[in-house]
């Protein structure tokens, strides 16, 4: 119907069911499903994985010839992607999880000369996909049969660093070009290829005038304020959270993953390590051009998109430092809010204390009922085991704990957040669920008849049939300050 009349009706007809073949094949099936409200986040459960270890739907995107893949080290990739995370959303939904949270897909550093980038929190681009993770097509269409699954999409991001890509010898305050030096070995590229994040050597007077980076040497004493929040964090190139240009340039960023692939929620890497007012800057700015991203998400219909951030810290018994300090990111000092929810490391920390090391239940106790008081809206900090940055649960506690541990985090409040491989007994840290990746055992691990995973497939039935278990208030009702925790019951 939109062709010129000069042409004759054979080629007319000839070109329409080209042009109609083309349409088909772009715009096949209905419209990707990739924008949706905000659920209530109390009532859903997370599932965590991290996509090079999880599933390998593509084969081809493994190796990008860097010498940066292979699967016999716990260092190098392994090749799980984002089309292996949809092939198996079945496993993941039947498990109980409401929600995907996958490590950082943006492109990254490879390789920083001692190890590897395939976890994703090493980024050279913020607004590209890494090629080992897939394509943009292939992100939307895991986030589209998320949706149409009822299920939500979490993505990982980061905001206090890029990749490692220079170090410092003999650093000078006063002076950031002095011992600088360019990581020898950074693979495949020397330093980010996104502006304005590719300005990260102080010797060049536009780069130094720029100010993107603090250009400061590694944390050595994480006690310190100021090295926490301004020093590079693992070796890793510490942004200048402070400069307008940064914040600007993260919001674009991350409001594109929003946009364009409909993410539902992030997890904010090592949030402490900025200051809450870059957060806030990141989720409220009003800069019509590059808006905070609850705004980006409103305008895809997402009423509450939900920022958790990653908070490493933990309170020994009867303290609550560490927990007022995750706090000063949900509330600021003013009590502004910062972020929705804060991951509840001190409580991980009490469970393991006492679930798996035999520590007295008092100290678990005392913990649930600080969390209630301490915390403005503990129903929304996601609650966990373990993760990819500490030993799994099994790896020190027994099983019968574990499935105590699993039964307090699914009816105490907070949002229950399963670390991948749990539900299988897995030990190894980042071991692979499929056969061909990782610390597999080389076979998979997608088996829905495992004991815990029918376990915590019940759990998470109990949990959504009583939503006093995400909504409810707990009475602690017993504990015992003298006597073992639950590790010795097994
Ligand atoms: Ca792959
Ligand atoms: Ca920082
Ligand atoms: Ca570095």
């Amino acid at each position: 119907m939109f062709f010129f009349n000069s042409r004759s009706k054979a080629t007319t007809l000839l070109a329409c069911l080209t042009l109609s073949g083309f349409l088909n094949s772009a715009t096949a099936g209905p419209a990707l499903k990739l924008h949706v409200p905000s659920p209530d986040w109390r009532d859903q459960i997370i599932y965590f994985l991290m996509t090079d270890r999880f599933e390998d739907g593509n084969p081809h995107n493994n190796n990008q010839g860097a010498g940066e893949f292979n699967p016999q080290k716990e260092s190098h990739y392994s090749g799980g992607d984002l089309a292996g995370v949809k092939k198996r959303l079945d496993y993941i939904q039947g498990l109980g999880a409401t929600a995907v949270w996958i490590t950082p897909p943006v492109a990254n550093q490879w390789w920083n000369g001692e190890y590897g980038g395939y976890h994703g929190y090493w980024a050279s681009h913020f607004k590209r996909l890494d090629p080992h993770v897939g394509t943009l097509k292939e992100y939307q269409a895991l986030s589209d049969a998320l949706h149409r699954k009822g299920m939500y999409l979490v993505q990982d991001i980061v905001l206090n660093h890029t990749g490692d890509f220079f170090r410092y010898k003999n650093w000078s305050p006063q002076d950031p070009a002095q011992g600088f030096e360019f990581k020898p070995t950074s693979v495949p590229m020397k330093a980010p290829t996104q502006a304005p994040f590719d300005m990260n050597d102080p010797r060049n007077p536009v780069h130094r005038a720029a100010g993107i980076y603090h250009w400061t040497p590694d944390v050595n004493n994480y006690n310190d304020r100021q090295q926490e929040l301004n020093f590079q964090m693992s070796g890793l190139d510490d942004l200048n959270s402070e400069n307008p240009v940064v914040r600007r340039a993260l919001r674009d960023s991350y409001g594109h993953w929003i946009r364009q692939v409909g993410v539902d929620a992030f997890r904010l890497d090592t949030a402490v390590f900025v200051p809450p007012d870059a957060v806030q800057d990141f989720l409220y700015a009003k800069d019509p051009k590059h808006p905070g991203m609850r705004i980006v998400a409103q305008q895809t219909g997402r009423k509450d998109f939900f920022t958790f951030g990653e908070g490493f810290a933990i309170d020994r018994a009867g303290e609550t430092k560490a927990m007022r300090k995750i706090e000063g990111y949900v509330r600021d000092g003013q009590g502004k809010p910062v972020m929705q929810g804060m991951l509840n490391f001190p409580l991980y920390g009490s469970l393991g204390e006492v679930m798996a090391r035999g520590r007295p239940t008092q100290e678990l106790g005392e913990r649930i009922r600080q969390m209630m008081t301490v915390h403005s809206d503990p129903h929304r900090m996601p609650s966990f085991l373990d993760n990819h940055d500490v030993d799994r649960f099994l790896k020190g506690g027994h099983e019968v704990a574990l499935r105590q541990s699993l039964a307090a985090i699914m009816t105490l409040p907070g949002i229950p957040t399963l670390y991948y491989g749990t539900e299988q007994g897995f030990k190894e840290q980042r071991a692979a669920m499929f056969a061909a990746g990782y610390g597999s055992g080389g076979k998979d691990h997608f088996d829905t008849q495992a004991p815990l995973y029918l376990f915590t497939q019940s759990l998470a039935q109990v949990r959504k049939q009583h939503r006093v278990f995400s909504r409810g208030v707990p009475t602690v009702l017993r504990d015992d300050a003298a006597g073992a925790g639950l590790a010795t019951c097994a």
